[in-house]
């Protein structure tokens, strides 16, 4: 396969746009922007909550919050409706760091695991890196046991149809290239969209790393993943595998990150 080989991005230009999807979550949004807002410091350029038109007066008044705090969040409100996917696609096309960091606000993503991908992007110059919660050191904890089991046949078979080292294609938790997120031209409406967003840019050539990730049930709320819409992933996979992916030239990352 064809290297993707964008310009190199040197560790200290790195600018980091987090996209924070947002349906009924409270106290766990609150946590995970307090921590990334620390952790990334300076790095962070913004973080764009994308909010669902359905999400309660709760989950507004916490993204409120946060955005009063620091005027490098801010809330952008779903346009098109229902969906994960269309809320990655938009958030991921208002991002203007050359790097995107997407995470989810539900508390079921480990937080350390970015300090761990961004050192495994200086390290190695990756253009994306995914959270593995099948390498050794991640894991499940209060997965379903159904979705574990479909989950660990899904890695099997298409790590060997996409030819990857890669062995978590289905985790929607991962930092990547600016270039990549806004360059590439996305499908997916509901929560397939994890998976398109590993797959495409391996599928593009591009050079991507995993780093390990704990995976826990959240406390608050509940998913919107239901147990038959895990098949989406297979179709998603496999439209991806016989169609491949293609770069549209990107709005180049632009923008000195603004102060907090
Ligand atoms: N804006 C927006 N966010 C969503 C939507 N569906 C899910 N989310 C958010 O996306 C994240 C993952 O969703 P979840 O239903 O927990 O999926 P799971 O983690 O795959 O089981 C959570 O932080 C949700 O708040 C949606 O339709 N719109
Ligand atoms: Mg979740």
């Amino acid at each position: 396969m064809a290297r993707l080989n964008l310009p190199p991005l040197a560790p200290a230009d790195y600018r980091i746009s987090v996209v924070l999807p947002v349906f009924a979550e409270t106290d766990s949004v609150r946590e995970v922007a307090n921590w990334l807002r620390e952790k990334l410091g300076a790095r962070m350029l913004e973080t764009i909550i994308v909010l669902s038109p359905k999400s309660g007066p709760a989950s507004r008044a916490v993204c409120d919050e946060l955005c009063a705090a620091d005027p490098r969040f801010r809330i952008h409100v779903q346009q098109v409706n229902p969906g994960l996917g269309n809320a990655v696609k938009e958030g991921y096309a208002l991002t203007r760091g050359n790097l995107v960091l997407n995470m989810d606000s539900d508390g079921e993503m480990e937080n350390e695991t970015v300090s761990r991908m961004l050192e495994a992007m200086e390290a190695h110059g990756y253009e994306m890196v995914v959270a593995s919660r099948w390498m050794k050191g991640g894991g499940f904890s209060g997965y379903d046991r159904k979705k574990y089991l479909l989950n660990w046949g899904f890695q099997q078979l298409f790590r060997i149809l996409y030819l990857t080292r890669v062995n978590d294609l289905t985790y929607g938790f991962k930092l990547m290239r600016g270039e990549l997120a806004r360059g590439i031209a996305w499908d997916g409406t509901l929560h397939e969209i994890a998976c398109e967003t590993t797959m495409k840019p391996i599928k593009l050539g591009a050079k991507v790393g995993a780093v390990p990730s704990k995976w826990t049930a959240r406390v608050q709320g509940q998913s919107k993943n239901t147990f038959w819409r895990t098949f989406r992933y297979v179709g998603m996979a496999l439209k991806i595998w016989a169609r491949g992916a293609t770069l549209e030239s990107a709005p180049a990352a632009n923008a000195a990150p603004r102060q907090p």
